[in-house]
């Protein structure tokens, strides 16, 4: 049995680190309800993955976060027939054979460039001076869309971006926001019109090439785009850099990732666990229901604190440690219990596979070219953001 206590999410202490309300959740076994808003903050790691398996929980409040900026629904507000054909598009555009084929030669080309001015420097920001830039323009090599404004692409981006993400946009800020959306759709219609009437082999192309019967008309290419966008860039520096954190706060596991370097999917996927980057999802309850003893009423909102289900004692033991050998326990029994960094159910994320590949290249990469990688003594570490999180930047010295 859960009981209800109430908190405020916008607190400067949960903002700054949510972490010990976390721990305090999975203590006193909780349900959190937000004073403001009145929306429940669930965190157990069952509740979590009941919420995002339960069709009685929509996806209904992405219609107000994130519709608006999108321009059209995104593919976690679609179902039936429309959901699984866009769905299936998409993840083909973005498969193991066209990862093979181009996107291996894509994320490496991007790393190495963006590398490049700073292997004699013997010092990088992996946030400011790498990560950033990387998350856009890989997106935009997988859109196959034209890099040379990527800066500009990338602010726009971070308009719409915030639009989702704060939770406490003021007017101006909002206005801002949808003004970054309409022009990132402005730019991508005519090059979206272009590929149907050319297309080359990227996935722009590929959506604009369904068969009659799936036919997609621009508004919808250019949302799918806006998602893709959104979704394969926002979390992406935040991975890599909570990777490079997490390897390098304790030197002896940074040695034997580096030395059997097959270990590094486990410690992205250890690393989503613990810092995810997706620290919220919204769902909104279509009728009354029952969670873990606590009634929630028909048309409550509901956000899940994956952050915290990633770390509900109960599920991983010792959660707050970076354990490389999650997978089985003490008696070498696999575990089946996934992390939800991912999400769960209908909606989980269909770029999952291809983005664990995306920062195990770059990874690869950044642990071959930068030699003895540290962090500076005196560099002061702070992680931002409630919605997504991540290190605000991350100061790497090297040889
Ligand atoms: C665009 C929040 C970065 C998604 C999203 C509102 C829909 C969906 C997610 C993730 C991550 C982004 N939700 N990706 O949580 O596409």
């Amino acid at each position: 049995m859960s009981h209800i206590e109430t908190f405020d999410v916008l607190n400067p202490g949960f903002v700054a680190d949510p972490y010990p309300f976390y721990e305090y959740l999975h203590r006193s076994n909780c349900i959190f309800q937000d004073n403001q808003t009145s929306a429940y903050f669930i965190g157990k790691y069952d509740d979590v993955k009941t919420v995002l398996t339960t069709p009685v929980f929509t996806t209904a409040p992405l219609s107000v976060r994130a519709q608006p900026v999108m321009g059209d629904r995104v593919l976690a507000q679609m179902e039936g027939q429309e959901h699984l054909h866009k769905r299936k598009a998409v993840l083909h555009g973005l498969s193991g054979k066209y990862f093979k084929e181009k996107y291996s030669v894509l994320i490496s080309r991007v790393t190495q460039k963006l590398l490049q001015p700073y292997l004699e420097k013997g010092e990088i920001d992996l946030v400011l001076d790498f990560g950033k830039d990387y998350a856009v323009l890989v997106t935009l090599g997988i859109l196959g869309l034209p890099s040379e404004n990527y800066q500009q692409i990338a602010e726009w981006h971070v308009g719409v971006a915030n639009f989702i993400t704060q939770l406490n946009q003021n007017e101006l800020e909002k206005m801002h926001s949808l003004e970054c959306s309409r022009s990132l759709r402005a730019f991508l219609a005519p090059i979206v019109e272009e590929r149907r009437l050319s297309p080359g082999s990227d996935l722009i192309s590929l959506l604009c090439l369904c068969d009659e019967e799936n036919a997609m008309s621009t508004k919808e290419i250019v949302a799918l785009c806006l998602n893709i966008l959104l979704a394969a860039t926002e979390p992406a520096d935040k991975t890599l850099a909570m990777l490079f954190k997490c390897l390098l706060d304790d030197p002896e596991l940074f040695d034997v990732v580096n030395r059997d370097r097959k270990l590094m999917r486990r410690a992205i996927e250890e690393t989503l666990r613990l810092h995810s980057p997706v620290q919220l999802i919204p769902r909104q309850a279509s009728t009354d229901i029952e969670l873990s003893g606590v009634l929630i009423k028909k048309g409550a909102l509901v956000f899940n604190m994956i952050g915290a289900a990633n770390r509900d004692p109960n599920i991983f033991p010792e959660p707050s440690k970076f354990k490389l050998n999650r997978k089985v326990d003490q008696s070498k029994v696999p575990i089946k219990k996934h992390h939800l960094a991912f999400g769960a159910g209908l909606h989980i994320c269909l770029g999952a596979e291809f983005s664990i590949r995306q920062i195990e290249i770059t990874a690869n990469i950044l642990m071959d070219l930068l030699l003895d990688m540290r962090i500076p003594n005196d560099f002061s570490y702070v992680e931002r953001g409630l919605y997504t999180r991540g290190p605000e930047s991350l100061k790497l010295l090297f040889n």
